[in-house]
């Protein structure tokens, strides 16, 4: 692979240079954020705030000194019109967008912040939207962000694990960024991800199976009895309670990743976030052949009614995700 970066890849002809110039903003954000999180107890940012966000969970500093990264670093691409963030109870305006439109950025700045003390992958979620037409001219408005999520034009993750890695897309397929710790460069270390359709893995928490609904079970059972079962092949469970790092195995080796609704909180749809984790993840294994699904149809249709409101996420391999389309039909 003749070797790029990403704002080459940023900077080709099909792209709005605008769209470009954010993604950049963002990648650049997550450079700082990748030090302070490298740095752990060297640094000032690690332990808990003492404050809960707008999920009514504990913030680590992490959490906050990422978010303000974004909101800082991201202000300056000129294309951007608001943001919305998992750590902010209402929207960001930045600018007022003309007639030309412009975008609105979504971002979960370091998702699975509970394992920054055990050293575990962690990572940003991000999500691209055009501003609606009838925005232009004035400032962003909540409403403006409560776009299904196949609108988006951009979606992409940056995890920070063993490598640094962004996983994007524009809406043309997937490529991956390796962050160069010597350069500070983005360079690209796969182009057009596919997932396969098969798998042998799944991921969900499996504390929870008391709560299932009848589908997953059926699934994560027929999964379990293996070989002697219905689906005549052994599986294996991986369970890292990092959306991010769990995700990212999906995208680089096949697999299906769970958190479905349960019955432990029967009126939330389920713990993640749709605007902020679920479809931007949907996007990219969307675009890479997969499928994502939240137990009633495409979570990249899901009607949006908050900026906050949660999902319930099954994701990954297509012919899984098949599987359990048609568990939640009969
Ligand atoms: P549980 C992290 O807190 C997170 O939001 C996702 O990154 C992760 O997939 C999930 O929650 C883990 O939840 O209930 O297994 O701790």
């Amino acid at each position: 692979m003749s070797t790029t970066n990403l704002a080459a890849f940023l900077s080709q002809g099909a792209v709005d240079p605008r769209l470009g110039e954010l993604v950049l903003a963002v990648a650049e954000g997550c450079v700082a954020i990748n030090g302070h999180v490298r740095r752990g107890a060297l640094g000032q940012a690690m332990g808990a705030l003492g404050s809960e966000n707008v999920q009514g969970e504990v913030q680590q500093k992490l959490d906050v000194l990422s978010n303000d990264v974004l909101l800082e670093g991201c202000a300056k691409a000129t294309g951007l019109c608001a943001m919305a963030s998992e750590e902010m109870d209402t929207i960001h305006p930045v600018r007022e967008v003309g007639a030309e439109g412009g975008y609105l950025l979504l971002f979960d700045p370091l998702d699975g912040s509970s394992n920054i003390a055990v050293n575990v992958s962690i990572g940003t979620i991000f999500s691209i939207l055009p501003t609606p037409k009838d925005s232009y001219g004035r400032a962003a408005a909540e409403a403006d962000f409560l776009q299904p999520g196949r609108q988006q034009v951009a979606a992409g993750y940056v995890v920070y694990g063993p490598q640094t890695q962004m996983v994007l897309t524009l809406g043309a397929g997937v490529s991956a960024f390796t962050l160069d710790p010597d350069s500070g460069d983005w360079v690209m270390t796969a182009a057009d991800i596919r997932i396969p359709a098969e798998t042998k893995e799944f991921a969900i928490n499996t504390a929870n199976t008391r709560h299932w609904a009848a589908p997953v079970s059926r699934y994560v059972e027929e999964c379990l009895a293996g070989v002697e079962g219905p689906r005549g092949k052994d599986f294996n469970m991986r369970w890292v309670a990092s959306m991010v790092a769990d995700v990212h195995r999906v995208m680089s080796r096949g697999g299906v990743f769970m958190y479905p609704w349960d019955k432990r909180e029967p009126d939330r749809p389920g713990k993640l976030r749709l605007m902020y984790e679920a479809n931007p993840m949907a996007l990219l294994v969307e675009q890479a052949g997969g499928g994502s699904f939240d137990g009633q149809g495409e979570t990249l249709d899901a009607k949006v009614t908050s900026l906050h409101q949660r999902a319930s996420v099954m994701l990954g391999s297509a012919a899984e995700i098949a599987r359990l389309r048609a568990y939640h039909a009969s």
